[in-house]
């Protein structure tokens, strides 16, 4: 019996952004020039697959810093960034820290000080709980921001002042939300300022434009990531609300649930900006030996980011 045929459409771009490929490379850097144990505070960025991986060169995963033992072992800090007490509690017991946020997260921590230090009371749009958030308001002093994730929370604020607001938003949201979010809040208070759009990074805006136009004309679709990166979790969403019948997240070829696919001509597949392209691999041969495959391509950007690796790390190569 010959094999149905089935195209596949992989969206581009898809995978590994700028601040991601710096992250993962910050933690392989840190392992050649000090050796194992590098601690790592959080996943390094939210993949099992990326973080398995760097553990089995010794890299130790850490929740908080009180876990790691006093010693000259780095500490680096996930790309997600951390509220201003990390770094200060690193410092004070002579943790050799290194910062592997992402650049485009701290320009979104030095916005939030900007509007701070003018006054300003900063309205956050983000993901309760989420390190990126947790880290973006650790960044001033308690009750200098206030989160909001959805147009009703902006409905129920009150502030004293509409005179003197800010907004920021995390990096990784829906486009669509975060426009609908800005609109509302701007219509609530007309003396709001901010960023031109939102702070939606590069990357996670041209992976939800991918598949936007690759959604619609397909019977299903793969996004490959982890259910906790929220990059990855809004590219099912916008999948879903493209109108595909069967979109599925999922961390690799294993997690693949086969009755789902059963009688599928078109299959789209994208990764978030944590998932590894080996895992994009490994997807198309579990569907290659299925089905009679063809993959073709469909690019919505080009992206040519590039961010070096952290300072500390620089200058200690540079030695
Ligand atoms: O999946 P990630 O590690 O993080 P989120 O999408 O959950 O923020 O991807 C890297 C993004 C950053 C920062
Ligand atoms: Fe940076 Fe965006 Fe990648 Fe997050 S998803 S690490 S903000 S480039």
């Amino acid at each position: 019996m010959t094999n149905p045929p089935l195209d596949i459409l992989l969206c581009a771009p898809r995978g590994f952004c700028a601040g991601v490929v710096r992250a993962i490379d910050a933690v392989e850097k840190a392992l050649t020039l000090h050796g194992a144990p590098v601690y790592v505070r959080h996943e390094i960025v939210h993949n099992k697959y990326v973080v398995e991986s760097l553990r089995r060169k010794g890299a130790v995963f850490v929740r908080e810093l009180e876990e790691i033992p006093d010693g000259d072992a780095p500490v680096i800090f996930s790309a997600h960034g951390v509220p201003q007490s990390v770094p200060e509690a690193a410092a004070a017991r002579n943790l050799f820290a290194i910062d592997a946020t992402c650049p485009l997260v701290t320009k979104v921590h030095r916005e939030a000080q900007v509007h701070h230090k003018r006054g300003r009371h900063i309205i956050l749009i983000g993901h309760r709980g989420h390190p990126e958030v947790i880290g973006t308001m650790g960044q001033l002093p308690h009750g200098a921001v206030t989160l909001v994730e959805t147009v009703d929370d902006i409905a129920r604020l009150s502030v004293s002042d509409a005179q003197s607001l800010a907004f920021v938003t995390q990096t990784t949201l829906s486009v669509d939300d975060t426009q609908e979010m800005v609109e509302t809040l701007k219509a609530r208070f007309p003396a709001i300022v901010g960023p031109h759009k939102e702070d939606i990074c590069y990357a996670t805006t041209n992976r939800q434009g991918a598949v936007k136009k690759v959604a619609p004309l397909v019977d299903a679709m793969i996004v490959v990531g982890s259910p906790n990166s929220s990059n990855s979790q809004r590219l099912r969403e916008v999948a879903e609300r493209e109108g595909c019948p069967v979109v599925r997240l999922i961390l690799r070829a294993e997690d693949i649930d086969w009755n789902l696919f059963g009688s599928i001509r078109r299959l789209g597949i994208t990764a978030g900006a944590s998932a590894p392209e080996i895992l994009v691999e490994e997807i198309i041969d579990a569907f290659a030996e299925r089905y009679a495959v063809s993959v073709e391509s469909v690019s919505t950007a080009d992206e040519s980011v590039f961010f070096p690796l952290p300072r500390e790390l620089r200058e200690q190569a540079a030695e």
